[in-house]
C-alpha cells in the first residue's frame, strides 16, 4: 500500500513502519493518524508478518500531534481535543495488543505523544543522541497515548511525577539506566541493530512471545494466584503447539529450530 506520511515495507518476516513528515519532526496530522490505523490494522491481518519496527525519518522520531494541525488548533473558542486523543489511544491500544513483539528504533527527539508511542513499544531502542520528553505540561496538558499509565511503572512515581510536571528532557543513556528503554545504540547503528533484532525475533515461536506479551501486561492487574493460574493455562496451550513440538525436537537432535510460529 503507499501512503503520504509513513513508509511501510515487508521483508524478512517483519514489517517496518516509519513515520515520514521529517520537516515538522514526523509530528501526527490526521493523514497520518489515519494511514498509521491502517497500517497497524493491515499487519495485524498478515500471518507471514511476526514482528514490527516502527522508527522515524530524519533527525527525530515523532514530536507528537502537529500543533498546527486544524483539528487541534486553539482559537478564541475552546479547542476539542478529545477525537484527537482517542486517534492516539487507538494506536496505543493496537500496538500493546499486537500478537507480534513490536521494537521502536527511537532515532532522535520523542516528544508528547510521540514519546509515549515508543514506550508502548514491547522493545524501545534509542540512538545515543535521542531525547524523550514529555512535552505536554509546558502546554498546559497531561502526558496522553498511555503516558500516565505506562510512565509510573516504568519509572516509579517519583520520577514519572518530575517528568510528566517538569517536561524536562531525558536522554537515551538516563532513560535506559532508568528503565525506561531497552537499549542504547550509537547514532549510526540504530537501524542495524533494529533490524538485526527484528529478523531475529521473526524467527521466533511467535505465538510463545505473543503470550509472554500477554501474560506479562495481564500481571499488573492480577494478584499471585491468578497469575499462577494463567500461567498454567498458558502454558498449557503452548505445550501443544508446533513450536513447543520443534523446539523440543530440536534441542534432542542438537540442531537449530525452525519455527513457523504457529
Ligand atoms: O493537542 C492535542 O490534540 C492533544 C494531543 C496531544 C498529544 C501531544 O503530542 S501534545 C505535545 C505536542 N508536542 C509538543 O509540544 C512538542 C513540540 N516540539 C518541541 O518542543 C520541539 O520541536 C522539540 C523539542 C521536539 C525539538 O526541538 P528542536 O529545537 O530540535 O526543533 P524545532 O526547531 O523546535 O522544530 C523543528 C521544526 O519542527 C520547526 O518548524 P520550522 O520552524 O523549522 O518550520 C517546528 O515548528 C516543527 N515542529 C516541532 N514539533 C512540532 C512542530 N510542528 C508542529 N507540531 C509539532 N509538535
Amino acid at each position: 500500500m503507499d501512503y503520504e506520511t509513513i513508509d511501510v515495507t515487508v521483508a524478512d518476516g517483519y514489517a517496518r513502519v516509519m513515520l515520514n513528515r521529517p520537516d515538522s519532526l514526523n509530528s501526527f496530522n490526521g493523514t497520518m493518524h489515519v494511514e498509521l490505523a491502517a497500517a497497524l490494522a493491515d499487519i495485524e491481518s498478515r500471518d507471514s508478518v511476526r514482528a514490527l519496527l516502527l522508527t522515524g525519518a530524519g533527525r527525530a522520531f515523532c514530536a507528537g500531534q502537529d500543533l498546527s494541525d486544524e483539528s487541534v488548533k486553539s482559537d478564541a473558542s475552546a479547542a476539542d481535543l478529545a477525537p484527537t486523543v482517542e486517534l492516539y489511544n487507538s494506536h496505543v491500544r493496537r500496538l500493546h495488543a499486537l500478537p507480534i513483539p513490536v521494537v521502536c528504533a527511537v532515532n532522535g527527539v520523542a516528544a508528547g505523544a510521540g514519546a509515549n508511542l515508543a514506550l508502548a513499544c514491547d522493545f524501545v531502542l534509542a540512538a545515543r543522541r535521542a531525547k524523550f520528553i514529555q512535552a505536554f505540561c509546558k502546554i498546559g496538558l497531561i502526558p496522553d497515548s498511555g503516558g500516565t499509565w505506562m510512565l509510573p511503572r516504568l519509572v516509579g512515581h517519583a520520577r514519572a511525577t518530575a517528568l510528566a510536571m517538569l517536561g524536562t528532557p531525558v536522554r537515551a543513556e538516563e532513560a535506559c539506566a532508568w528503565g525506561m528503554i531497552h537499549q542504547v545504540v550509537e547514532d549510526g547503528e540504530l537501524e542495524g541493530t533494529a533490524s538485526g533484532l527484528c529478523h531475529h525475533l521473526a524467527q521466533q515461536p511467535t505465538r510463545g512471545l505473543a503470550a509472554i506479551k500477554r501474560i506479562l501486561q495481564a500481571s499488573w492487574n492480577n494478584d499471585l494466584d491468578t497469575q499462577l493460574d494463567l500461567e498454567r493455562d498458558t502454558q498449557d496451550d503452548l505445550g501443544r503447539s508446533d513450536d513447543y513440538r520443534e523446539g523440543v525436537s530440536a534441542f534432542f537432535e542438537k540442531r537449530a529450530p525452525t519455527f513457523r510460529g504457529r
